[in-house]
């Protein structure tokens, strides 16, 4: 049997959703099926072509009649001209809202022929966005016209029939890491850039939204480093960074704090950290915690959500509640005082993200779930 050929959708700045999207498709393309990217921008993370990987760009056109592009179906559109021109014979979307919208378009745009739709949800399309009164019936019924429905939790999948009354059949599929571009560090004079050698390096790692909680991590931070030496490198950019900028200098900070910026190569910096703080509110998967583990860093992370699906608390990481200032802070000063224990539970943690969590397992997983929709299955 000929291998799949796939279009897929996906946001293209910097998030969760986009970089599982993207390296779901480059891996898939790999193995020899077509991918077919179909966006507004290039995704952040489509570094590289090969000859299986097409971007389809989507225009957005503007009319002085519109007070907003039509995007969603602007996106419908291309993705019907994809899939006659290139013969696909599924499409992926990442992210209900408005993808699935598209998808569902397209697929009537081409009838007779067969175009199934799968829907990966990832988490504030259900838990946020899709729960706003004006989404809320139409993320319904995305959900219920997919072909098949992903989450990437079983946490997300237990929301979603919960929330929407619907879900029964969603298949989990949980993210996934690349452990061969996601690995520890080797070269320790790289660490010795951002601290002292006796310096404990936190990080975290966000799009800066209200979500991600990110103000805990300072407060964190501040009762870290009055008992221990630290630093703590802050990546990525959104719209929290000006608040959190103002509470880093207010608690006289400044000096141990530093603001890294948007960080497209993400595995060229995480490996310098010892510990990985995620105190999200909620966060259905926390993939930077799973790619972090797979550095060999300790994962610190939100006890609500999904990342209790991958960390297993006290074993390859640890489980907070986001509100804990107090408990996250106990337990980077316990990793602090022992190497040893950092050490082990640093080297479980990369096993475990390198195993079941890895890339081969997972895409796998996908390619058996296109198959079993095209066989009819
Ligand atoms: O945070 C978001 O709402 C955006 C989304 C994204 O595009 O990054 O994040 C979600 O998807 C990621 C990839 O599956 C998950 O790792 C994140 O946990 C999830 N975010 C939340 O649930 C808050």
């Amino acid at each position: 049997m000929r291998m799949p050929r796939v279009g897929v959708t996906c946001y293209a700045s910097q998030g969760g959703s986009g970089v599982v999207a993207t390296e779901l498709g480059l891996n898939l393309a790999r193995r020899g099926c077509e991918v077919h990217f179909i966006s507004s921008e290039l995704p952040f993370r489509l570094k590289h072509y090969d000859q299986n990987i097409f971007y389809h760009k989507v225009e957005m056109p503007l009319y002085p009649v519109f007070q907003h592009s039509p995007y969603t179906l602007s996106l419908a559109t291309v993705m019907s001209e994809v899939a006659t021109r290139y013969d696909l014979d599924l499409l992926h979307v990442h992210y209900a809202i408005p993808h699935t919208a598209s998808a569902y378009l397209a697929r009537e745009m081409v009838k007779p022929r067969r175009l199934p739709v799968v829907t990966t949800l990832h988490g504030t399309d259900i838990t946020l966005v899709g729960q706003e009164p004006s989404f809320f019936p139409i993320t319904r019924f995305l959900i219920e016209q997919s072909d098949a429905v992903t989450a990437v939790s079983g946490f997300l999948k237990e929301e979603t029939i919960r929330v929407f009354g619907i879900g029964e059949s969603i298949q989990v599929i949980p993210n996934f890491v690349d452990a061969r571009v996601f690995k520890p560090l080797t070269d320790l004079g790289r660490r010795e850039r951002f601290a002292g050698e006796d310096e404990l390096v936190v990080m975290h790692a966000s799009n800066f939204r209200k979500v991600k909680n990110v103000t805990a991590v300072v407060e964190v931070f501040a009762r870290v480093v009055r008992e221990h030496p630290a630093r703590l490198l802050l990546v990525g950019d959104g719209p929290e960074l000006v608040t959190v900028r103002d509470l880093v200098a207010s608690l006289g900070l400044t000096d141990r704090v530093r603001f890294m910026g948007q960080f497209d190569r993400l595995e060229e910096i995480l490996p310098v950290a010892h510990v990985l703080l995620l105190p999200s509110l909620h966060e259905s998967f926390g993939l930077v915690a799973l790619e972090a583990m797979a550095c060999g860093v300790v994962p610190v992370a939100t006890d609500r959500g999904g990342a209790g699906e991958f960390i297993q608390d006290g074993i390859n990481g640890f489980l907070r509640s986001p509100d804990d200032i107090q408990g996250m802070a106990a337990v980077i000063l316990e990793l602090a005082r022992d190497p040893d224990l950092t050490q082990q539970i640093a080297e479980d943690a990369r096993r475990d993200a390198a195993g079941e969590f890895g890339v081969g397992c997972v895409v796998k997983t996908y390619l058996e779930l296109y198959e079993s929709l095209l066989s009819g299955g």
